[in-house]
């Protein structure tokens, strides 16, 4: 066996989840990060502007080979988490646990000693992990672990993209690894329609000045006022473009029992976490990522998720903070006192509205309709001048419209209603998602493809193909207390298309007592029929229950 191969297979056996070697020639993309520097898009972070990130021979002169070494961290998506309890804040999934500065350097230095064992000698080598100035997603690629996506994260095709990368500059020589070069974010563009600072830019960079983890870990000053409500619930890190990634939604799930999370570390409460006093803070977070943003860094954030959070039951803690010493703090408790009481006020005023929640045109006027009879005022989020994207990455309809409607109604203080449906096809085993986004392998096929896709997987099936369409619509009080109504159509999958108007699947699915496609009804019909007309009109009695 090769030295490069046994050493491999050492890495993997220690527990890295992916290794690769490279050479410590300039990083491959250099002319991206020269620009990205030249347009000040590295925001605060100085050490950005270390010469030695254009070359890792400066880094380690007489280095020869440069190991590249990954290591997952839970995918935030699968760890069950209460999603939204009131008032909890969000940390990012790789600052759940341990922080990776520390508790990685003991397992690179156990690959080493292996290596030299192996060699026969010691040589000149540098362990590093974010701890030495090198460009790693640009080794990592050209290593071959993976490719950078729009969102500019390393992503491998079976692990997503939730893990940490680490190096070893090595004075020996490995053999080197064929780049990654392939792309496969093809014309996906989630992750840039899901940041919610708009802050991902077309060259595989970010505005870091924009970007949210820049803003609650790195940055040391206020947040910018217009980033506020854009923060949501976000206390530490970011982990939306990832979220929405395809990549990540498909990848196995494991992750290294070093990174295993700590007790509510994912979404702390945020009431409490605002009253951690310095030591608390710091027997709290010592050995976390968190520690970083420093307690004032980290009680700013928390003023601004509270103050997003609307919860009136939050003013005695806000005003306490308004006597913090330290400023940071003070000036986003104040900012967030306003942001309730102006909600309050609001509140006031919007007494029996409920707010869709959604942008679909298309959707809210279906909707409309069918609640025109209500005496309620039905807003949209474009009246309130609100842009909110919420992922669609739960596992059933019913998660994905209560995700919705309980992201609208705390942002916006008001009743919020959200929906989700698709079609359940029985030979399939009638799985929810089986349409849109969640069914296809995929994450770039259009609505045809994902179509086509279906029919191929059941073209060996015995017919008929039965299925049903179901929708959910979640209703979300602003205080977090979520009720869900349903409705579904009975159908049959017919495998030639009857229609091209109709939208997903509506052209495929035949409601036998009609003989007509979902595609082919008129909208009288389709508003008395629909699996989505069902569940909102079975939502009726609830809103008026609630909102009477
Ligand atoms: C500064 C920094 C940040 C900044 C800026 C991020 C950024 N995208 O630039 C902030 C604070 C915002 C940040 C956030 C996060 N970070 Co950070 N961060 C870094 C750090 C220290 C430097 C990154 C850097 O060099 N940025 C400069 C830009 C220009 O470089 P780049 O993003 O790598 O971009 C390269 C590509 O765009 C490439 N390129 C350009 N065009 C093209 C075209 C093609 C075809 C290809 C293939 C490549 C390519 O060239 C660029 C230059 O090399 C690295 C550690 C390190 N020393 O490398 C960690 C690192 C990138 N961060 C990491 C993590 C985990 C995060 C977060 C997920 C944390 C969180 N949940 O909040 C987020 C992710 C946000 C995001 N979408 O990037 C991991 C990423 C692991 C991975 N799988 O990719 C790293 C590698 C740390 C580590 N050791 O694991 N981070
Ligand atoms: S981490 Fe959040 S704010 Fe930053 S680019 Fe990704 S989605 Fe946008
Ligand atoms: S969301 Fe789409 S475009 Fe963005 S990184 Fe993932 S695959 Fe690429």
């Amino acid at each position: 066996m090769t030295l490069t191969r046994a050493v491999k297979d050492e890495a993997l056996r220690l527990g890295f989840a992916l290794v690769g070697v490279t050479t410590p020639a300039p990083p491959p993309h250099l002319s991206a990060f020269e620009n990205w520097l030249s347009m000040g898009r590295h925001a605060s972070m100085n050490y950005m502007r270390d010469p030695r990130r254009r070359d890792p021979l400066l880094v380690l002169p007489g280095c020869k080979s440069i190991l590249v070494l990954a290591v997952r961290y839970p995918n935030p998506g699968k760890v069950s988490q209460d999603e939204n309890p009131p008032a909890a804040g969000r940390v990012a999934a790789y600052a759940w646990g341990d922080d990776y500065h520390l508790v990685l350097p003991d397992r690179l230095k156990q690959l080493v000693v292996f290596i030299e064992t192996l060699a026969g000698n010691s040589f000149q080598h540098r362990c590093t992990t974010d701890s030495a100035p090198l460009l790693e997603r640009d080794l990592a690629q050209r290593a071959g672990l993976g490719w950078i996506g729009k969102n500019t994260c390393l992503i491998h095709p079976t692990m997503g993209s939730y893990f940490l990368l680490a190096e070893i500059l090595l004075g020996i020589e490995l053999e080197a690894d064929q780049p990654f070069t392939a792309d496969r974010c093809g014309r996906c563009t989630r992750c840039i329609s899901a940041c919610p600072t708009g802050c991902i830019l077309p060259d595989r960079t970010l505005d870091a000045r924009r970007c949210l983890s820049y803003l609650t870990i790195e940055n040391r000053q206020e947040i910018p006022v217009n980033l506020r409500r854009r923060m949501g619930n976000r206390i530490f890190g970011c982990d939306i473009c990832q979220q929405v990634c395809p990549w990540n939604r498909f990848a196995d799930q494991e992750y290294d029992p070093l990174f295993k999370p700590r007790n509510t570390l994912s979404s702390p409460e945020l009431r409490s976490e605002l009253s951690l006093s310095p030591q608390d803070f710091d027997r709290k977070f010592t050995g976390s990522p968190i520690l970083r943003s420093k307690r004032r860094g980290y009680l700013r954030n928390v003023a601004v998720a509270l103050g997003n959070s609307r919860d009136c039951s939050a003013v005695p803690d806000l005003e306490k903070a308004l006597h913090d010493p330290e400023p940071l703090v003070h000036e986003h408790a104040g900012w967030a006192l306003e942001q309730i009481r102006s909600g309050e006020r609001k509140q006031d005023q919007i007494m029996n509205k409920i707010l869709l929640a959604t942008n679909n045109p298309g959707k809210i006027l279906e909707i409309k309709a069918l609640l025109v009879d209500l005496s309620f005022a039905l807003l949209t989020p474009a009246d309130l001048g609100l842009v909110l994207e919420v992922p669609e990455d739960g596992e059933s309809y019913a998660d994905n419209s209560a995700k919705k409607a309980v992201a609208f109604a705390r942002v916006s203080g008001l009743t919020a209603l959200g929906d989700d449906s698709g079609l359940e096809v029985d030979a399939l085993g009638g799985l929810p998602g089986l349409h849109s986004h969640r069914f296809s392998p995929d994450p770039d096929a259009s609505d045809a493809d994902r179509r086509k896709y279906l029919l191929e997987r059941l073209s060996d099936k015995p017919r008929p193909w039965t299925a049903r369409f179901r929708a959910t619509v979640a209703i979300a009080l602003p205080s977090g207390e979520v009720r869900l109504a349903t409705g579904e159509c009975e159908g049959e999958i017919v495998p030639v298309e009857r229609g091209s108007n109709g939208f997903g699947y509506d052209p495929i699915f035949l409601i036998p007592g009609l003989g007509r496609t979902m595609a082919e009804l008129g909208m009288n019909e389709k508003n008395r029929l629909s699996h989505r007309a069902l569940a909102v009109r079975n939502a009726i009695p609830i809103l008026k229950e609630l909102l009477d």
